[in-house]
Order: C-alpha cells, then sequence, then structure tokens
C-alpha cells in the first residue's frame, strides 16, 4: 500500500529549477525533435527552469519518450522503500518500456477521451492504495496540467516522469 502523503509530494517536492549534468543537457538537447526546440533548450543554461522544460517537452512529446529511454538505464530506484506515484511510473518505465507506460496511461483513460480526468486519476489511485479527496486529486492533477485543461494527457503524463527522472538524478 502506498500512503497518501507519497502521492501528494508530487505537487511540493518538485524543485522549480533543476541542475542539469552535461551528460544530461546531451541526453535532452538530442531527444528534441527540431532545431528550434533545441535552441530553446540551450539558451536555459545549466540551470533548467522546470516550467520551461515543461514547455519544451509538452511541445514536442516524442523528445520525452527518447529522453526517457536514453536515461532509464542510468537510473537506480529503490524499490524497497515506499513510492510515491511518479516513483511508482519511473520503475513501470524501467520495466516495461514507454510503450508499457503509454499502455497504462491509455488503460485508465475509461471514456477514452484521450486524457485522464480528475476522476479517473482518482479510481487509477485508488486502485494502488491511494485514497484521494477531491482536494487532492485537483492538487496532483495542477501540479501537471501544462495546458490547463484541468486533465491530464498523455504529453503532460510523460512530463511527470520525466521530472521525476531528473529530480531522482539531482538527489
Ligand atoms: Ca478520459
Ligand atoms: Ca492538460
Amino acid at each position: 500500500m502506498l500512503p497518501i502523503r507519497s502521492a501528494l509530494r508530487l505537487s511540493s517536492r518538485f524543485a522549480s529549477v533543476l541542475k542539469v549534468s552535461s551528460a544530461e543537457r546531451d541526453i535532452i538537447l538530442n531527444s528534441f525533435s527540431n532545431a528550434e526546440n533545441k535552441a530553446a533548450f540551450q539558451s536555459l543554461g545549466n540551470s533548467v527552469p522546470v516550467d520551461s522544460l515543461n514547455n519544451l517537452f509538452a511541445k514536442d512529446p516524442v523528445a520525452i519518450e527518447k529522453f526517457l529511454e536514453a536515461i532509464m538505464d542510468t537510473i537506480e530506484v529503490d524499490q524497497e522503500k515506499k513510492l510515491s506515484f511518479a516513483e511508482f511510473l519511473v520503475i513501470m518505465v524501467k520495466r516495461k518500456g514507454v510503450n508499457g507506460v503509454q499502455n497504462a496511461f491509455l488503460s485508465q483513460d475509461k471514456d477514452r477521451s484521450g486524457s485522464i480526468s480528475r476522476d479517473e486519476l482518482k479510481e487509477w489511485m485508488t486502485k494502488y492504495g491511494h485514497f484521494l479527496t477531491r482536494k487532492q486529486v485537483q492538487t496532483m492533477v495542477d501540479a501537471v496540467d501544462v495546458n490547463g485543461d484541468g486533465e491530464i494527457d498523455y504529453g503532460e503524463f510523460l512530463n511527470l516522469v520525466c521530472q521525476e527522472v531528473l529530480q531522482m538524478k539531482s538527489e
């Protein structure tokens, strides 16, 4: 069972600026699919504002998939300790690859709207032992909802995994 508190860390634990090593920078840079995004990323420097990175990745979801595939082998997750929802997703990517995560995402999109609504997220979290109030669910969605439509789409979902990975690397 995962404690509620760890799920809620999602919204508060992410630093607003990430320190990125040169190796990680290269991986991220090589992930972007066009010169415009590459240039925009390069202009961010070595301390990357999370919001800026989010916005770039939101415009280029394929870049997140590439980035995750490239960086996953370098990630170690201590699976004995209690996991947050984001850490759980990272482990899923490690085990099943990015496609495995896409399937997991799609399987929770019950109404096939292409995104996870608050109710769908609430149900998903309940399955993993997180019983969340409406307000808690809203906080989680707000933390990853880049385009502000109140739901989590696949790009935003990948973004969440990506942020967690970068956070793990910088700890
Ligand atoms: Ca949906
Ligand atoms: Ca959204």
